[in-house]
């Protein structure tokens, strides 16, 4: 590890400070070397006294041969930017032991030993964010993946598994909660107005699942009582002040324990359930046993500071961290190559579960959404990665949307392939076979293969084969039958050049053009590299309804006419089908468009068709609001841009935006019709309001985009008379991408209006940073130099900086300047926060797909990153495969 750019705690043992300098490429860790741990942890007693400035850590490890081990006498420690303050084996002082780079090894002689180690590091001075840190005047832990090891030395790898015993000490006027994970089992006041606790947690886990936290926080509590008659305490810890904004999150809590009751009969283990919410984390929140942490974003909720998107945030962000007590915790992963086996499946798990709590269809289609514009770049650019990687330099870079989404997609296509009764039978099975193990993917499978009933031999692929399948199909009719052709090609990704036809499980559906039917779905499924099925009974040719519900994520190729379109639009009876279909509809004029191949004719007819098909959705009687709204979003520029093998992201942007134009001057008192219904529907959080909401809002992004003087005056009164935030943001984010003089009255109100309130004031920033118009970058550099912006909360970060980077106007303007932004911001966040200064990486890596001038900027970017004399191992890996 390149340790030079990173915040260094005091050396104070000269072994340290003689170890050899990190080399500049930091070394690959391969999935196929995995080697079982030489030494087991069965027990651990950690003793911190808690200071902001200093925490002491004393660590007490009861350590034993591995029987499955190499049987090395070596014991040893991962360690990162701490010192060994003592060593002490069996109680005495140790000399026998020796840094390894920042690892502590220990000789060890006998069969059993107990080792105590202290340590001291700097909570307030850990900008990183991982291992113990200050935020907001509270002390937390993030360990996942290799945190643990900033605390103490231990063995930080998820497959030695240790029961924890933790006592915590310190000033009780500053720390008045202290909590870890497990049981509370003793607290008392201590001198100098000092207090402890101790905690228990009887259930063996790994490092990466210790948590602890210590401030002054409040809960707001409830309790569940459990299908087998446990009762649970559950507290959802915030800042004081804050708790009159958890209710969602308690009843998302409640909502996640009994769906996991019932959908998978997995039933929770302790008599406590604590979430924490901090302003400052890295990610999203965190599984750690009985103790979740959460960034403030993904607990805190009222109708006057979130949005309904942020409310199904919120409960899917609660659902998937207390599903992981199962699927992470109770059954945990072998090694890191494995992250899928409890990231997959908990998405999967989390997005069954909003879909249960909300619409089944339009859940569907914002995961699929997500997807594409997420992970489809991924598997298409220098990053890419099968969801069970072989090899990396820095594990935080592979908490990705392959291995999340796209490993919840592969799981999804057994669950498809073995129906919801036979794919539980599997779950049972993987979950009574390795409760209390540390597995693998491949016990998953087996697991499944093997409770389900299923053949998942060629299925494996999906596991370690990366890159999006590329399916073409072809429908052909002769006589009374319909003949479906089906091709596949797996395209090459980084290090796998040469690619096997994998199982590719696709719902099928032929409809009869006059009737406006099918006869039934069937699934079928594409294992070779080309095949052919036949459909009996079509006097006529029907129309083809593919990889319904988004069966497998793949992209397909079936080039058909606009009519066959339309006729999908309005008559699929399966919703994603619909959507795909109106995408499709899009897409292919857009992709035409922006590949000079429209000559005004077509151009017209394009036009004429996709503005009929929303029309007709518009004003469709039998679609629900939610749905209505769903199907009015326009496919995304980068989704787009995937459909291209270069792309000239001015030109996308250019194509999308006249399309808008034309839809909102073609609809214009459809839309406007549509914007006062939703008007009229008073704020509640029922399906019905927030359908409302949603067409609201996207009615109003198509009439400001073909007549900017109505949609200003709409918007602001919109924004003005909004009684909560989704009306008040939808409204704002329109102004903001518009030339008027209610723009600068509705966005100073705004930041007047929540001043303080951090979650706001993140989509104040986001919002302008994300608008259309010429000066977003300008703007983007005034903002960074707000008093209210900060390069040490990552929050507030991603809001500025990610909403700039997917803002392709802004992004890829012509002439480098979003470019130059980005590169300046990694050089200046990495040695701050390298996990999140790496996350701004692949925007620029993308260069290869875009245009040959802008290209050539981007990559200079990565190239002045990569020439910077000390990077993070983080940004190190990103940069050198994103020019590889
Ligand atoms: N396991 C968590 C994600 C997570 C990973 C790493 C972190 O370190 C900063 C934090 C959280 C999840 O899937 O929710
Ligand atoms: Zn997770």
């Amino acid at each position: 590890m390149d340790i030079a750019s990173r915040p260094s705690e005091p050396v104070e043992n000269p072994k340290v400070a003689d170890a050899a300098p990190a080399p500049q490429s930091p070394p690959v860790i391969r999935r196929e070397d995995y080697l079982a741990p030489a030494w087991l942890v069965p027990q651990v007693s950690l003793d911190f006294r808690l200071g902001a400035e200093a925490t002491h850590i004393v660590s007490r490890l009861s350590v034993t041969r591995n029987p499955a081990g190499n049987g090395t006498a070596t014991l040893r420690l991962n360690g990162d930017q701490i010192a060994p303050l003592a060593v002490r084996v069996d109680g005495r002082e140790a000399n026998d032991w020796r840094l390894d780079g920042a690892d502590l090894l220990v000789e060890l002689t006998g069969e059993a030993h107990e080792i105590e180690i202290e340590t001291s590091v700097n909570p307030a001075a850990n900008s990183q964010l991982m291992g113990l840190y200050a935020s907001n005047g509270m002390l937390c832990t993030q360990c996942e993946a290799e945190g643990f090891r900033r605390i103490t030395f231990f063995p930080d790898r998820p497959d030695v598994l240790s029961t924890y015993s933790v006592r915590m000490s310190g000033d009780k006027a500053q720390f008045p909660i202290l909590l870890a994970n497990g049981n509370c089992t003793a607290s008392g006041e201590g001198e100098d107005g000092t207090h402890w606790a101790e905690w228990h947690d009887p259930w063996p886990k790994p490092s990466y699942l210790f948590a602890l936290v210590a401030g002054d926080l409040v809960a707001n509590h409830a309790t569940f009582t459990t299908m087998g008659g446990r009762k649970v305490d559950l507290n959802i810890w915030v800042r004081p002040g804050d708790e009159n904004r958890t209710q969602h999150a308690m009843e998302s809590l409640i909502a996640s324990m009994k769906w996991d009751e019932e959908t998978f009969g997995r039933e929770y283990d302790l008599d406590l359930f604590n979430i924490v919410a901090v302003s400052d984390f890295n990610m999203g929140a965190m599984e750690n046993k009985g103790l979740n942490v959460f960034s403030t974003r993904y607990v805190l909720a009222d109708p006057e500071t979130a949005t309904d998107g942020d409310y199904d945030a919120v409960e899917g962000v609660i659902g998937h961290e207390y599903f992981h007590n199962w699927s992470g915790n109770r059954v945990t992963c072998r090694d890191w190559f494995q992250l899928s086996l409890k990231e997959g499946f908990t998405v999967l798990r989390d997005q069954l579960f909003s879909a249960a709590m909300g619409s089944e269809a339009v859940k569907r289609i914002e995961d699929v959404r997500v997807l594409r514009i997420a992970q489809f770049p991924e598997d298409s650019g220098p990053l890419a990665h099968p969801i069970r990687p072989d090899s990396f330099q820095e594990i935080s870079n592979f908490y990705t949307a392959t291995v999340y989404n796209k490993g919840a997609e592969v799981i999804r296509m057994m669950r498809t392939m073995a129906g919801p009764e036979r794919f539980r039978r599997g779950t049972d099975l993987y979950f009574e076979r390795h409760d209390g193990e540390a597995a693998t993917c491949e016990d998953f499978v087996k697991a499944i293969e093997d409770g389900a009933g299923l053949d998942l031999g060629q299925f494996r692929l999906w596991y370690s084969q990366a890159g999006t399948p590329q399916v073409t199909a072809t429908l052909s009719h002769e006589g009374t039958t319909a003949t479906l052709a089906l091709t596949q090609t797996v395209p090459a990704t980084p290090g796998q050049s040469e690619k096997q036809p994998m199982p590719i499980p696709l719902r099928v559906a032929l409809y009869d053009r006059d009737a406006g039917e099918h006869r039934g779905e069937q699934l079928v499924v594409l294992d070779k590299a080309a095949d052919s099925f036949t459909f009996e009974g079509f006097a006529k040719p029907p129309v083809l309804s593919i990889n319904r519900g988004f069966s497998a994520p793949v992209a397909i190729d079936f080039p058909r006419v606009d009519a066959d379109l339309v006729f999908l639009a309005a008559h699929d009876d399966d919703p994603f089908a619909r959507y795909e279909a109106m995408q499709g509809l899009v897409v292919q004029h857009l992709v035409a468009a922006v590949s000079g191949r429209l000559d005004d004719a077509t151009r017209a007819e394009g036009r004429a068709a996709i503005g009929a098909a929303y029309a007709a959705v518009l004003a469709h009687p039998a679609l629900d609001d939610l749905m209505r709204g769903e199907l009015m979003i326009l496919p995304a520029e980068t989704y787009l841009a995937e459909q291209l093998a270069i792309s000239d992201p001015g030109a996308i942007h250019a194509e999308r935006e006249a399309l808008k134009a034309w839809l909102g001057t073609e609809l214009a008192s459809e839309l406007r019709a549509l914007h006062d219904r939703a008007l009229a529907v008073a704020y509640s959080r029922d399906a019905a309001a927030r359908g409302a909401r949603k067409i609201k809002t996207q009615a109003l992004v198509l009439i400001a985009a073909g007549d900017p003087a109505e949609g200003a005056r709409r918007a602001f009164a919109q924004y003005q008379a909004a009684d909560n935030m989704t009306d008040r943001q939808g409204a704002l984010m329109v102004l903001a991408s518009l030339d008027a003089p209610e723009r600068e009255q509705a966005l100073a109100d705004f930041h007047r209006r929540y001043a303080g309130n951090a979650l706001v004031i993140d989509k104040w920033f986001s919002l302008q940073a994300g608008a259309l118009g010429p000066r977003v970058l300008e703007q983007v550099k005034a903002l960074a130099g707000h008093p209210d912006f900060t390069m040490t909360n990552p929050n507030r970060v991603r809001a500025l900086y990610m909403a700039a980077a997917g803002n392709p106007r802004a992004f890829h303007a012509a002439n480098g300047e979003g470019y130059r932004m980005i590169g300046d911001l990694i050089r200046r966040l990495d040695p701050i926060n390298p996990q999140t200064a790496a996350r701004f990486v692949p925007a620029l890596g993308r260069w290869r797909r875009i245009e040959p001038v802008r290209a050539a900027m981007m990559r200079e970017e990565l190239e002045r990153i990569a020439a910077m004399p000390s990077l993070s191992r983080d940004v190190r890996e990103q940069v050198t495969k994103s020019l590889g």
